[in-house]
């Protein structure tokens, strides 16, 4: 047992370069709701933290103070009122606390009203459809070819040696930086969902159902996301690739797009 426990901690220890760059709290993100978004949630983490602490400080202490080798008799009340009315109240202000600045979060979250741009992603078993609405732009979004065929069972190819391993697509979301985009999310058969950590979204895509949801990305860049709703056989391979554009280069994207670049490549089959 011991040997097993010492093995795992040398093998952990042996791959710490390997968990470097893998977080496991959720990111701050690129807008700034994601950004009050991990507020919150930071400060609802400490707060859970101080909980824990003095609600298991006194229990430990509690049951080394007063063991019975030393001594210790029990009580022979069964019953305070004065204890349940402050275990009742406490908890009741806490999570009034925490209610306040995340209802104040939330109204933010949902309000989708004078977008500057609206696309409808649709999902479907096993790729997102994009429309941009007014624009004459629409394209489906499938995983990347060099992940398609790097993930087939006897393909010979190791994954690791593949950029963003089953985390690219060949189309991605283009958006422009600072603009309100209005993001409708509908599915053409199961459940999916619409996660971007960086974005701080996630919604579900729902058969028959128009969900919404906004975001203004503040930085350029590429950013990336999966489907968060068990859809199926390829569930793990519909990712989500979102690409801030500064506004310019966005106009000349849209520009092209209209002329049909993708949208033409994705309706012959001929996607890139
Ligand atoms: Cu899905």
């Amino acid at each position: 047992m011991i040997r097993k426990l010492c093995t795992g901690v040398l093998l952990l220890a042996a791959s710490s370069n390997a968990l470097a760059d893998w977080a496991i709290n959720m990111p701050k993100g690129i807008t700034e709701l994601s950004a009050e978004t991990h507020q919150i949630h930071m400060i609802i983490f400490w707060w859970c933290v101080a909980i824990a602490v003095v609600v298991f400080g006194a229990m430990i202490y509690s049951l080394f103070a007063h063991r019975k080798s030393k001594g210790a008799v029990p009580a022979t009340f069964s019953h305070s009122m004065t204890a349940e009315v402050i275990w009742t109240v406490i908890p009741v202000v806490i999570l009034l606390i925490m209610a306040v600045p995340s209802a104040e979060l939330m109204i933010k979250l949902e309000d989708t009203r004078d977008p500057d741009l609206t696309i409808v992603a649709t999902g479907y078993q096993w790729k997102w459809h994009y429309t941009y609405q007014g624009e004459d732009v629409a394209y489906y979004s499938t995983l990347a070819r060099n992940s398609a065929a790097a993930r087939r069972r006897g393909s010979g190819i190791d994954p690791s040696t593949v950029d963003n391993y089953l985390l690219d697509v060949d189309n991605p979301l283009v958006i422009p930086q600072g603009a309100k985009v209005r993001l409708l999310l509908t599915s053409n058969d199961v459940v999916h969902a619409w996660w971007v950590p960086d974005l701080a979204i996630k919604k579900d895509a729902i058969p028959g159902y128009m969900n919404e949801t906004w975001f203004k990305a503040e930085q350029t860049g590429t950013f990336r996301g999966q489907c968060a709703e068990l859809c199926g056989m390829d569930h793990g391979y519909m990712p989500i690739v979102v690409e801030v554009l500064e506004p310019a280069e966005f106009q000349a994207w849209l520009e092209n797009e209209k002329g049909g670049a993708t949208s033409l490549a994705a309706t012959s089959g001929e996607q890139k």
